[in-house]
């Protein structure tokens, strides 16, 4: 499917970067338009894909370009007074064609976790195509006011969007790597995953059970909030050789494929997610298997479907392929849409609601102003 991404943010235009490096790198094109949305100059210029023209700067005259600092309630600020600015930026770059909107931030700081709710808002006024967001969640060691900003963040973005798909930096950081260097390993993990789950519809190589946009969009209904799991297994080089001197070579290369895929999916399921939890409480699910079409099987597709409608409460589950003919790899993902079982999201209101309470004491103006500004919610409740 064709995806408008929009980076609002550090973190979210880092991301979008990534999303347009890697359809470069694989030929793929679902990513009709990616631009980048900060109130910081300094982080637009560091980008490199997005085209100049795509970087758009905000809040300048409150900000001079610098940035906000974590303060999300400026970052919905900035959003809010610029909103019809970002609405005709995004209009005059062409949205037809587009089948869905993505806007991804970091929710722990200021710009992106402020204006990505606020933006969402407009857009799903403004068009028919769904509108998605991802979410990224602070590490751990971040912080209270990173917490704060995430608990905040996520609970009116969540509302906002036809489904928020949620990343967790604190279950995928690593030691011993400096932040930035770690910061791009852990992009390239997301829109690997992404890449597949939008790839999918748009392949060009004919294969069995083909995903299309309207099986993704279906999924993704109902909304709350999602998880991806991935595994990926190289194609042995010397499987064709070693398989023609079998003589039942046809069902051995069946049999091949169909276990390859099972367990694949078994490994995605149980390995780690975009945001840990119980999948067991997921709505919706879809599986894609990625790889050169010889590679697919219908056959494992269907085992692996019938082996997550047994663990998740709901009862939809879509599943098919994504035949790539240069692919080296053999991948799936599982898409868990409308989990609502997630420790981290539950530790992060916690937290914020706590931080809440010791700033409502100092400033209960400003807390006015920021429920004012997002309509929304008077304290961090629990969202599931
Ligand atoms: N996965 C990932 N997370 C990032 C990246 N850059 C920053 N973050 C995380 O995003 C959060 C901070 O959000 P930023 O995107 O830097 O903040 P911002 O939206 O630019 O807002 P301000 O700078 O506070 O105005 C932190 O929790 C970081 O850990 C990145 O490239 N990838
Ligand atoms: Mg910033």
């Amino acid at each position: 499917m064709r995806v408008f991404v929009i980076g609002y943010g550090q973190a979210g235009g880092r991301i979008a970067d990534a999303f347009i490096e890697y359809a470069k790198k694989t030929g793929q094109n679902f990513v009709a338009r990616a631009i980048a949305i900060n109130t910081a100059r300094a982080d637009l210029i560091g980008l490199k894909n997005i085209t100049m023209e795509d970087r758009i700067l905000v809040g300048e005259s409150l900000t001079r370009g610098h940035g906000i600092g974590a303060d999300n309630e400026m970052g919905a600020r900035v959003a809010t007074d610029e909103i019809y600015t970002i609405q005709s930026e995004i209009d005059k770059r062409g949205t037809h064609q587009v089948d869905a909107f993505l806007i991804v931030a970091g929710l722990g700081g200021g710009t992106g976790s402020g204006g990505a709710p606020v933006l969402a808002r407009r857009l799903k006024k403004l068009y028919e195509e769904p509108v998605y967001g991802l979410g990224v969640l602070p590490a751990k060691d971040e912080g209270s006011l990173y917490s704060l900003n995430a608990a905040r963040s996520l609970m009116t973005f969540v509302n906002e969007v036809d489904n928020l798909f949620v990343f967790d930096n604190d279950a995928w950081k690593k030691g011993g790597e400096s932040v930035k260097e770690a910061f791009i390993d852990i992009n390239d993990e997301i829109v690997r995953r992404f890449g597949i789950l939008f790839g999918a519809g748009e392949a060009n190589e004919v294969g069995q059970m083909v995903v299309d946009a309207a099986e993704v969009i279906n999924t993704l209904k109902g909304g709350g909030v999602s998880t991806i799991g991935y595994a990926s297994e190289q194609i042995e080089s010397n499987g064709g050789f070693l398989k023609k001197i079998t003589s039942k070579k046809k069902s051995m290369d069946n049999l091949d494929s169909v276990t390859r895929i099972t367990s694949l999916v078994r490994r995605a399921i149980a390995g780690r997610l975009t945001i840990p939890c119980d999948v067991s409480t997921a709505e919706r699910a879809l599986i894609i298997a990625a790889g050169p079409p010889k590679e697919l099987s219908r056959k494992g597709i269907e085992k692996a479907k019938v082996r997550v409608e047994e663990i998740i409460r709901g009862k939809e589950v879509r599943g098919g392929d994504f035949p790539l003919v240069k692919g080296q790899h053999v991948s799936t993902i599982v898409l868990f849409s409308g989990v609502s079982d997630v420790p981290r999201i539950k530790e992060l209101q916690e937290i914020g609601a706590e931080a809440q309470e010791t700033m409502k004491e100092v400033s209960s103006e400003k807390e006015k102003d920021y429920k004012k500004l997002l309509g929304g919610n008077d304290a961090i409740k629990p969202l599931f």
